[in-house]
């Protein structure tokens, strides 16, 4: 039989039990169709960007590992982006970060212009790609003590601000160009490795400086502003300006978009229980969907439970209009590429799962008190055939179903990656 035939027969007969559940599989592969997941750019070279061959410094974020093959130039990391988004099923986004620009010579952060993002809008153009962006302030001369927004020293706090606001303009420009809002973010890696004894006023000049970048109105169509708070990083393990709590209370004051990232709390603390208590007071969510194991490591996201859990919470309290859905993790031990597409292949399906989800009928058994039902038919759900809907929906979109796709990023590696010096 035909591997098509297989999955078609396979789906038809999942179909038919999900509708014994009152779930409806193809209004479920509707909805998942209109989800765009934004995928980070650093990804394709463990977080280097283009501003010179050093790569990540500091900033208290790191990418282990040596495999070979990474993009070096703006032309090889979109040639990897297209690879990754042909293997993965609906239509996306890219998230770029500033040092990612293209100024042929030396341009400093704070004189950015749109200009110097102009091809990568004219490929997502021709990609029919929405982008997002989010400012450097990391892997910089003027970010070498730790601080930026913060900072106590003038020129620098300046700098930073400026950077800002370059950015701002920047995501103004690529939401107007592609006609859909660009979620610009902004996450700082300022804080102490040992223990403050002013806490107060680096954040003090934290709100001075975000009101400063922020104050100029732009357009909501074009642009949306996000601020990501972060418990703790490397050379940051004592003090973060840009605690939770900080950019909580500056998002609920302002109307900026929170973006929580997923290994930015303890360990024991999970997103997707405070989806449903930060929108209850902001207005819109920016995620960065990664997967810290035992500390913020940004591992490639799977398919967790706790990715499974988050993608209930978006679905189960109707959030997806509200929220942005970005990943971040990065990765060089293995396949850029793959990294890629395991990643959102796993966003992609933890929301399948979600939308395949009887929830009314859980919901009664909850209302009603049965919490021996409703324990039950949680665990039954787990073994209802999802493989045969996320192999059909990998069809119907023309991409690969199964692993199928990682023959072709084999191939992609040989023809196109091992010739990288
Ligand atoms: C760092 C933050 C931040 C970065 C990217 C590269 O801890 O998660 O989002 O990962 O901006
Ligand atoms: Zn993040």
């Amino acid at each position: 039989m035909a591997k098509s035939t297989q999955i078609e027969q396979a789906y038809k007969l999942a179909q038919g039990r999900y509708a014994e559940l009152g779930v409806d599989t193809e209004k479920a592969l509707d909805r998942l169709a209109k989800i765009a997941i934004s995928l980070h750019c650093w990804q394709g070279d463990d977080v280097g960007g283009f501003e010179s061959a050093e790569g990540l410094s500091g900033g208290g974020i790191m990418a282990t590992g040596a495999y070979p093959g990474k993009a070096r130039t703006a032309d090889e990391l979109r040639i990897d982006v297209e690879k990754a988004l042909s293997l993965i099923p609906g239509r996306h986004r890219l998230n770029l970060h500033a040092m990612y620009a293209e100024t042929k010579g030396k341009v400093e952060r704070n004189a950015l212009e749109p200009k110097h993002f102009a091809s990568w809008v004219q490929w997502a153009k021709a990609n029919g790609l929405g982008m997002d962006f989010n400012g450097t302030y990391f892997s910089h001369r003027k970010a070498a003590d730790g601080f930026t927004l913060s900072s106590a020293d003038e020129g620098i706090r300046k700098f930073w601000v400026e950077h800002g606001i370059a950015c701002r303009h920047i995501g103004a420009y690529m939401g107007k160009e592609l006609g859909t809002p660009c979620v610009t973010n902004t996450w700082i890696p300022d804080g102490y490795k040992d223990i403050p004894v002013d806490r107060k006023g680096p954040r003090e000049r934290l709100k001075k400086s975000l009101d400063e970048m922020l104050a100029q109105p732009m357009n909501r169509r074009h642009l949306l502003d996000a601020v990501e708070g972060k418990l703790f990083g490397l050379g940051s393990e004592s003090y973060v300006v840009g605690s939770h709590e900080f950019y909580l209370g500056y998002a609920v004051a302002t109307k900026t978009l929170l973006c929580l990232d997923m290994g930015h709390f303890h360990p024991t603390e999970v997103v997707s229980d405070k989806i449903s208590a930060v929108m209850t007071f902001v207005e819109e969510l920016l995620l960065h969907v990664s997967r810290g194991v035992r500390w913020d490591s940004d591992h490639v996201v799977i398919l967790s439970d706790e990715l499974e859990a988050l993608a209930q919470e978006l679905i189960r309290g109707d959030y997806l209009d509200r929220t942005h859905i970005g990943l971040d993790f990065f990765d060089a031990s293995i396949n850029r590429i793959a990294a890629w597409v395991i990643g959102t292949r796993g966003m992609v399906k933890a929301l399948l799962l979600a939308l395949l989800e009887p929830t009314a009928r859980l919901r009664q058994m909850e209302a009603a008190g049965d919490l021996t039902s409703r324990l039950a038919m949680l665990e039954e759900l787990k073994t209802l055939p999802f493989g045969a809907v996320w192999d059909y929906y990998c069809t119907k979109s023309n991409v690969p179903a199964g692993d199928a796709w990682l023959n072709e990023v084999k191939t992609y590696e040989r023809n196109v990656l091992s010739r990288r010096g």
